[in-house]
């Protein structure tokens, strides 16, 4: 592994926001007095009523309660807007970025005011009340800015589902929140492809009941169904209604929103943060991490779908009153120079993107980049998965001619915002390291005994005490949260990721070491595409693994055993290819379809996906003990049957 050291550059040491000695001493403020340092950082954000007590968790498994500034109220509309409005009304909140590069549009805080005010309004004729659920499935528009920050404006949670996912996914989601009030688009426009989400809406609600009021956003002007009395028109609406709508007093405990993600086993967890940690949070990291300067333009090109998207696209920037731009589109539409071409558009300076994405540019070559100037950019980020170093290195001598540091953040949907990652202007960086703990968390390193492991080691990820953007609990099922982040390691946050920590205390994550895999920056649980296999007819069994994938850092492997009397042919293996992007999306589509006639189990039963692991990694010589399982034939079945093999 690449250990090659690059110095904070002069320009930053002696300028940032915070250098070697602040981040000491702020690192050792919060490990000593905690609650000081989290009541002084809670000040970043304005509060209704002030609260008088700062922190209040525990991780004890029967108990997991986390809290923080649990008797303040305040308000995130009002943090990310109104409070910005004396002095910010004509600065531009929001550069979006269309899809086709003619259009662009940009937003002040005094329009974002008024536009969000509307979308509250809105809300509220159709009956939204603080603390119902508005299930959110929008491409990448303002609106979707607009609708997220409208249920904050008035105490309502918003559940946002990538525009990606199948009419299938949205409606569990839709089921699970228990939503009356969907907001959807005529038609999503990315790399020129229309997503027909309208109709996708309709196709979700035949499977749940229960929606009173779906509200369609125009986009592309596309013809769609509209049923009457339940869909609506967004802009109709939004003539009809007042132009100003006060914000709500949420206690800091509030949930803002809610967002689905995958776990090891079964269906997604509606993961649930709230209002004023999370927001302290996510300012906090938004402003050191990135370094952030009055004035600077921002780009995080995640997608709204995401936590990267709701913590560093919205919240974290928009509460340190930042210009944040949200692209539509693609890295590759027109071409591969679209980024660079954005950047220089918008003079960029900050501009934050995933492995997965460095990893497709690089392919095309350097060419392309330097066909364009990108010299606005003065800091590079990194985030979703582990970034190899030759991505790292090529990011920071091509894109970011060697000026920019770049900063590898590593954080979860569960932790609302970044935990470890270096600070432009304090930390040496390592290529593929995402570096040091950022002030108030505590990771440790622990095996799988638990013990906690000192000095240079590798094991796995815990963090020993709570962070005021912690998820508090899963929709509906606070034993599940319990149960999954919680029984592990007993007193500690378990993350799913393996982590190395080297002789300098730098942390290099290694990847996920339970079932769920990480394609394209995309997390997804093994068990989901499994299910959503075998609930196909012909399908009697399946077992999915991770496998090593170049672009896609790892590519879906499923092994899939069939029902009596079907056939395994080529016409079968792209048909469920097709069903699972069906069911999940197309995110989730299997790369590999292996068919077997059995898959590798314990004598009770149990599938040894270790093996599994293996062979779809192409180390048949690495299968280990075989000698525990029922039908040790199977295994050489599926050696000799790889595809490719
Ligand atoms: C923010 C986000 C979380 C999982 C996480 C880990 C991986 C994220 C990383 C990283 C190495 C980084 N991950 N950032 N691994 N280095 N800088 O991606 O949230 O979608 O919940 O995924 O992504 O495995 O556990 P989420």
């Amino acid at each position: 592994m690449s250990e090659k050291l690059h110095p904070v550059p002069a320009g930053f040491e002696k300028s940032a926001r915070i250098n070697e000695q602040d981040y000491h001493a702020l690192y050792e403020r919060s490990l000593t007095s905690p609650a000081a340092f989290w009541a002084e950082q809670a000040q970043r954000i304005d509060w209704i009523t002030p609260f008088t007590k700062v922190k209040h968790t525990s991780f004890d498994i029967h108990n997991v309660s986390i809290r923080w500034f649990e008797d303040g109220t305040t308000n995130v509309a009002m943090n990310c807007i109104d409070r910005h409005l004396p002095h910010r009304a004509h600065q531009t909140a929001i550069i979006w970025e269309g899809d086709d590069p003619a259009l662009s549009r940009h937003v002040t805080y005094g329009e974002l005011h008024e536009q969000v005010c509307r979308f509250a309004n809105v809300l509220k004729k159709h009956g939204v009340k603080k603390g119902d659920r508005v299930t959110i499935y929008l491409p990448m528009i303002p609106e979707a800015a607009f609708a997220m920050l409208a249920c904050a404006r008035i105490g309502a949670v918003h559940s946002v589902v990538f525009g990606g996912f199948s009419p299938e996914a949205l409606a569990g989601r839709i089921a699970d929140a228990a939503s009356d009030v969907v907001v959807t688009a005529d038609e999503g426009l990315r790399g020129g492809r229309r997503v027909p989400l309208k109709s996708n809406v309709d196709a979700a609600l035949e499977k749940v009941e229960g929606v009173k009021s779906v509200i369609v956003v125009t986009r592309t002007g596309a013809e769609v169904d509209m049923t009457p009395g339940r869909d609506y028109r967004y802009e109709e609406e939004a003539a009809s209604v007042h132009a100003d709508c006060p914000y709500a007093e949420m206690n800091a405990e509030d949930p803002l929103f809610i967002l689905y993600t995958s776990g090891s086993t079964g269906q997604p967890k509606g993961v649930v943060h709230t209002t004023g940690g999370y927001l302290v949070h996510v300012a906090l990291t938004h402003e050191a991490v990135f370094d952030y300067r009055d004035g600077e333009v921002y780009w995080c090109t995640a997608d709204v779908g995401w936590v990267t998207g709701h913590s560093y696209i919205l919240y974290g920037p928009l509460a340190n009153g930042a210009t944040t731009l949200m692209f539509e589109g693609v890295p590759n539409y027109p071409d591969v120079r679209r980024f660079w071409e954005v950047i220089d558009k918008h003079k960029v300076s900050i501009f934050y993107t995933a492995p997965t994405a460095i990893r497709a540019l690089m392919a095309a070559g350097e060419e392309p980049v330097k066909k364009t100037s990108r010299k606005s950019l003065r800091l590079l980020g990194s985030v979703g998965e582990p970034i190899n170093p030759e991505a790292w290195e090529w990011y920071h001598r091509v894109v970011g001619e060697g000026r920019c540091p770049i900063v590898d953040t590593w954080w979860q949907t569960e932790t609302g915002g970044i935990l470890i990652a270096p600070l432009p202007g304090a930390t040496a960086l390592k290529p593929g390291s995402a570096t040091r703990p950022l002030f108030g968390v505590f990771p440790e390193i622990v095996d799988a005994g638990g013990n906690v492991l000192t000095g240079a080691c590798e094991g796995n990820l815990v963090i020993a005490d709570s962070w005021p953007g912690q998820a508090r609990t899963v929709f509906g099922d606070h034993e599940r949260f319990a149960q999954t982040y919680f029984s592990a390691y007993p007193g500690k946050y378990f993350t799913g990721d393996g982590a190395r920590r080297d002789a300098d205390g730098y942390y290099w994550i290694t990847g996920r070491v339970d079932d769920v895999i990480n394609v394209s920056g995309h997390r997804l649980g093994t068990a989901e595409i499994e299910s959503a296999l075998v609930a196909h007819e012909k399908v009697s069994e399946a077992a999915v693994v991770g496998y090593p994938h170049d672009l896609k850092g790892q590519g879906i492997y499923a092994y899939v055993t069939l029902m009596e009397g079907a056939h395994a042919t080529e016409h079968l293996r792209k048909e469920l290819v097709k069903w699972v992007r069906a069911e999940i999306g197309p995110i989730a589509a299997p790369d590999v379809i292996q068919f077997a006639s059995g898959l590798p189990k314990t004598r009770s039963g149990k599938i040894m996906r270790r093996i599994l692991r293996k062979i779809a990694e192409g180390e048949f010589g690495a299968l280990g003990d075989t000698s525990t399982l029922a039908d040790p034939g199977v295994v050489e079945e599926l050696v000799r049957e790889r595809p490719g093999a």
